[in-house]
């Protein structure tokens, strides 16, 4: 079987699901969790996007699986304002290029969210710097109606594009994602941490929210503490898993 037919058999099997990432503010507490895709796949087993986005997106079925997560994404959020510990968290939903450009883009993620009964306050999208320079006008047009429902906008791997910093003050954002390539370099890379440092007097001073990503040390989370970034993300706290076991994190107050 090609995987492009593979993806389309998967989809139709509901073998796509999501795993939640936790993320935690500098007292350890709990503030959201990033939802990331996984293919529960009957012969290879589970499968990380790296294994199917391009062929998806190549293929065009990206989207289909794009409504999967996004659908997953906001279910769980409604389940978790039961649970105390997870009642007021953010989930954070990649947004992948073709899906922010598609047709019926804003009212899909306003149905699922209306559907589904999630608060969009707590719904965060993650965009990149390069899908919004394809269509920067178009980008701003869709980003500032799903806002005026209260659905925030994060910008992933902060630092890793090539487009201009004007974008930043003209999209209407409210987080920047410390891209984890800068991360790595802590402690010892300094060229890494001058770059962290000015993210995150650049996100401060303009209103914007900051976290880190690829947090995989205590030494990296106390340096980017120390140097004022409050958010973080990583593997030194919990790595993706299903929604049953984020619920059982040790570091978690239940
Ligand atoms: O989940 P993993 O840990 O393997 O993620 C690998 C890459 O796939 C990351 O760049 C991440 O942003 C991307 N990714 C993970 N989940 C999703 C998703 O649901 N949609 C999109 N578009 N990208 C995702
Ligand atoms: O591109 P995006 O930031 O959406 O993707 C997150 C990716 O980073 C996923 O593949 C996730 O599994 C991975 N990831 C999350 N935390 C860590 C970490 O602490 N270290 C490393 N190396 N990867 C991480
Ligand atoms: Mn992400
Ligand atoms: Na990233």
């Amino acid at each position: 079987l090609l995987l492009e037919e593979d993806i389309i058999r998967g989809l139709e099997a509901r073998e796509f699901g999501v795993y939640f990432q936790a993320q935690f503010n500098s007292d350890s507490q709990l503030i959201g969790v990033e939802s990331l895709v996984r293919w529960h796949h009957p012969k290879r087993g589970l499968l990380s996007p790296a294994a199917f986005i391009d062929v998806a997106e190549a293929a065009g079925i990206m989207s289909q699986i794009d409504s999967v997560v996004l659908l997953r994404s906001c279910e769980q959020m409604a389940k978790w304002t039961r649970l105390p510990a997870f009642s007021e968290i953010t989930v954070s939903v990649n947004i992948s290029p073709a899906q922010l450009y598609q047709h019926g883009f804003v009212e899909e993620v306003l149905n699922v969210v209306s559907d589904t009964g999630a608060d969009p306050k707590r719904l965060k999208l993650e965009l990149t710097e390069s899908m919004l320079v394809t269509d920067m006008q178009q980008a701003i047009a869709r980003m500032r109606q799903l806002k005026q429902a209260g659905i925030r906008f994060s910008i992933d791997d902060f630092g890793t594009g090539y487009s201009s910093l004007q974008y930043l003050q003209q999209l209407p954002l409210d987080q920047l994602k410390i891209d984890q390539s800068f991360v790595r370099g802590l402690p010892e890379d300094t060229s890494s941490l001058a770059i962290i440092r000015a993210v995150i007097a650049m996100a401060t001073s303009l209103g914007l929210e900051v976290i880190a990503e690829g947090v995989e040390t205590e030494v990296q989370r106390d340096i980017l503490l120390a140097n004022g970034c409050g958010l973080y993300q990583g593997y030194w706290y919990a790595k993706p898993l299903p929604a049953e076991q984020v619920e059982q994190l040790d570091i978690i107050d239940n």
